[in-house]
């Protein structure tokens, strides 16, 4: 049976980027179609500053939003990723596998130093080798499809280089791991900043929506999102990236194709209050479910104990046959 795996960060709060590039996708199609293991991957938000309660409430609020989004414990496996220590070890091993060179290419390292560093703060080591631990989590289950957002698809080429030397080296141990993107929305970006995407760890929120804006919230982000001067509605995200931002938000909330709706527009003004009403019935259900979620915190962990046995048991396997094929004494 096909295995999918994929992760999100409690970094931030979950945004609508999340949701349609990756979150959405997980709910409706992979877990009814495969084996699927949806992870909060709280050990990759140690890779940049953080505040040790701040992340303990997002990755239970990261949760709760997954089960609010509609993944279905009895369908497939949502866990924590520090309560598997499988992912740690193969991690050591994909670092044994891979180069500096490659893990300095990556463009996630570089932005994401380089704001570090503008704001006279050092770069932590672990920002710099996430891809081995990020490769560590997806090939542990043998996964064989990763859906995820753009914005992560060379870290799932690395992943798969990485899975390919490693049984080059010391035989068939790992699936060798496709990308999957949506068709529409793969990078949803800022409302006030249509250049740069839509992330959860924003400082300014303008541009972000978050899965648990109010209604009223997203009305105003979207009515005060950028756009340009010209008056007609045309699909061109080269030179008009925020108006195919809004093209495409609609597209992907409504189920229709962006050059297409570009057509039926002839104003910003009722553009953006097409988009306004439909990414606030698009996250309707969502906000609902997680309130009666986040006042039962007990059925999320519960949840998560038995995603995180489950995970385990896949994962040790694989693991374990990996330190043996580099050569590590197997503990009898
Ligand atoms: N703007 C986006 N458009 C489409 N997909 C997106 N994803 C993230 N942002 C967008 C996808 O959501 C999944 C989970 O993201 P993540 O938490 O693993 O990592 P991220 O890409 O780092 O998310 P953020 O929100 O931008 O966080 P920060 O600000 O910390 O970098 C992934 O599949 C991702 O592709």
């Amino acid at each position: 049976r096909t295995r999918i795996f994929s992760g999100v960060q409690p970094t931030g709060h979950l945004t609508l980027g999340n949701y349609l590039g990756a979150v959405r996708r997980w709910a409706e199609e992979d877990q009814h179609r495969a084996e699927a293991l949806f992870c909060v991957v709280d050990l990759h938000a140690l890779t940049v500053e953080h505040d040790p309660a701040r992340v303990r409430r997002l990755s239970r609020q990261a949760a709760t939003l997954l089960l609010a989004s509609g993944l279905d414990p009895e369908l497939c496996t949502v866990f924590v990723q520090s309560h598997v220590a499988e992912h740690l070890r193969l991690s050591y091993l994909m670092e044994c596998t891979a180069s500096d060179g490659e893990m300095r290419r990556m463009i996630q390292y570089k932005e994401k130093a380089a704001a570090q560093r503008a704001r006279g703060g050092s770069v932590r080591l672990s920002l710099l080798t996430y891809p081995a631990l990020m490769a560590a989590d997806i090939l542990a289950y043998g996964t064989h499809e990763v859906p995820v957002g753009e914005d992560q698809a060379q870290h799932v080429e690395l992943t798969r280089d990485l899975a390919e030397r490693f049984n080059q080296r010391y035989g068939a141990t790992f699936v060798v791991p496709r990308t999957t993107l949506p068709a529409v929305a793969a990078r949803v970006m800022d409302l006030q900043e249509p250049t740069s995407k839509m992330g959860k760890s924003h400082a300014r929120t303008a541009g972000v929506i978050s899965l648990l804006d109010e209604p009223e919230v997203v009305r105003k982000k979207v009515l005060r999102a950028v756009t340009d001067t010209e008056r007609d509605v045309v699909y061109d995200p080269e030179q008009r990236p925020g108006v195919a931002n809004l093209l495409n938000v609609l597209a992907a909330c409504t189920g229709g194709d962006p050059e297409q709706l570009a057509g039926e527009y002839d104003s910003y003004g009722a553009l953006k209050k097409d988009v306004a009403e439909a990414v606030v019935e698009t996250l309707r259900p969502v906000r609902e479910r997680h309130a009666g979620l986040a006042a039962d915190p007990s059925y999320v962990d519960g949840v998560l104990r038995r995603g995180a046995e489950r995970a385990r048991a896949l994962a040790r396997p694989r693991v374990d046959a990996a330190f043996e094929a580099v050569g590590l004494l197997p503990a009898r």
